[in-house]
């Protein structure tokens, strides 16, 4: 057996019951099989990936809280501190009642390449709770996050773990964190980012997720004589990634014609009117399914099956494993060409195999949306600074990063033969590095 596979069974065995944490490390895994076998004996002899796969932390923590009936509720905390070789622990929080330490693991472990990739000095980190927002008053918030923030102070700081946002967590959520971490620890540090504006958040880090996305799918059209001009895209979800993944194409010429929520997907044939989608989710906290009752022409279908709308590009930005083989074999069978991920592993193994073997160009979500963590360590630059970047320096920023991270894992590819295939170039780049700083630091 060689020594990927072993690993990936030892991990398997060792840590049951966490499937997307075996997702993400056998794809990983699957990938750096060309590296590892050119220096198996070494590897093996550091036990490089048997570190790599073990988080260095976990901290796991009960969360009480009162809700506006004056009853107790009680929620699971935690964060994983997996690797700390290139950087502080870095990485969101997500509040989710799906939230498990599976979850959490495939995450964090995701993260450790991603924000290699960015070039920037961040480790991998991530967390959250199986608390849902949905529904909840803003001091059942307040007082959920306040209790999570108590616990999670004793364990993060500006220059050791800098949480951010994820799903059902943004800006609001942010500013209870910081405004209760500052309180309990006497700080006034970059200890989050995605703050607000007014209290050391950085101009940009709002749009930037969904705009890396779009800018590295720029370079990769561009790289074979394509233009995001008059295409036809689908973004799935219609959180923080997706409305500014839709923006940003929006801009660049592209109809966006369908999105959704966990509940169902609106389609519009003339094109998303982006501004009610914002007042929607942004300010009103409503279901993507009102949409329609708002812009003639659209219609709402409960449920899934986005992906049998035809489109040239997919984005798929809401959350792990939303698109299977069948939605896979769809899409491509009505003629989408280019499947470029928002969020964190939306694609399953087998569909993100079968884009491999069917040219259908596919950047995974560690190289695409790492401009959303890139930002943050913009912020934490700027808050070490003590001074903030204009709109358009930022911007300016994150552009050139995610042409860099374009060329990065095209290079690495291309330098094992693997031209195009940007999962196997996305996890050696990120790889590379994380790997010479563990082996220069020691048995640590
Ligand atoms: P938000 O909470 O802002 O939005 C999440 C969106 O996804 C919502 O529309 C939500 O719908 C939808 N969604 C969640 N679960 C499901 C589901 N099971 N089926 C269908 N839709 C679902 O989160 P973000 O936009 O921040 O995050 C989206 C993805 O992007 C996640 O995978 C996250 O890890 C990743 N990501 C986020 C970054 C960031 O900076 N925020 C950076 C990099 C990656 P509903 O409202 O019904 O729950
Ligand atoms: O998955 C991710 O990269 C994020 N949720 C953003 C993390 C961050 O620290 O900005």
């Amino acid at each position: 057996m060689s020594y990927t596979e072993e690993v990936y069974e030892r991990v398997v065995a060792q840590n049951p019951n966490e499937p997307e944490f075996h997702q993400a490390v056998k794809e990983v895994l699957d990938s750096l099989a060309v590296v590892i076998d050119a220096n198996e004996e070494e590897y093996r002899r550091l036990s490089i990936l048997e570190r790599l796969v073990e988080p260095e932390r976990i901290i796991s923590f009960r969360v009480p809280w009162v809700d506006d009936n004056g009853k107790v509720q009680v929620n699971k905390g935690y964060r994983v501190q997996f690797n700390s070789a290139i950087g502080p622990y870095k990485g969101g929080l997500r509040f989710h009642p799906s939230v498990n330490q599976s979850i959490l693991k495939f995450l964090g472990f995701e993260q450790i390449f991603k924000n290699s990739l960015t070039g920037l000095p961040i480790g991998g980190g991530k967390g959250g709770s199986n608390f849902d927002p949905k529904g909840k008053s803003d001091r059942e918030v307040m007082a959920f996050c306040q209790s999570f923030m108590t616990e999670l102070s004793k364990y993060i700081g500006a220059d050791q773990d800098v949480p951010a946002g994820d799903i059902g967590v943004g800006g609001r959520e942010i500013g209870y964190l910081f405004g209760q971490y500052k309180k309990v620890r006497g700080l006034y540090e970059g200890v989050l980012t995605g703050k607000g504006l007014t209290f050391g958040g950085s101009l940009i880090r709002t749009q930037a997720t969904g705009y890396g996305v779009v800018y590295i799918l720029n370079e990769l059209l561009a790289d074979h004589n394509m233009s995001i001009d008059g295409k036809t895209i689908v973004v799935t979800g219609s959180g923080n990634v997706a409305i500014y993944a839709a923006e940003k194409a929006m801009q660049l010429g592209a109809k966006v014609v369908a999105m959704n929520d966990s509940n169902g997907y609106i389609h519009d044939p003339n094109g998303i009117n982006l501004d009610v989608v914002k007042d929607l989710k942004e300010v009103k906290r409503a279901r993507i399914k009102e949409y329609a009752d708002l812009v003639p022409g659209s219609s709402y279908t409960e449920g899934t099956g986005i992906w049998t709308i035809p489109c040239d590009i997919y984005l798929p930005c809401a959350t792990q494993n939303e698109l299977d083989l069948e939605g896979a074999k769809i899409l491509a069978g009505n003629g989408c060409k280019v499947v470029v991920e928002g969020a964190n592993m939306p694609t399953t193994l087998e569909a993100t195999n079968y884009f491999l073997d069917n040219n259908i160009l596919f950047i995974p979500g560690k190289a695409a949306n790492a401009g959303g963590v890139a930002t943050s360590a913009l912020e934490m630059s700027q808050n070490s600074m003590r001074l903030s970047w204009s709109e358009q320096e930022v911007d300016e920023r994150l552009h050139r990063i995610m042409v860099d991270i374009y060329q990065k894992i095209s290079e690495a590819a291309k330098r094992y033969d693997m031209k195009d295939n940007f999962v196997i170039g996305a996890n050696i780049a990120g790889f590379e590095k994380v790997v010479d700083a563990m082996k220069a630091q020691g048995i640590v």
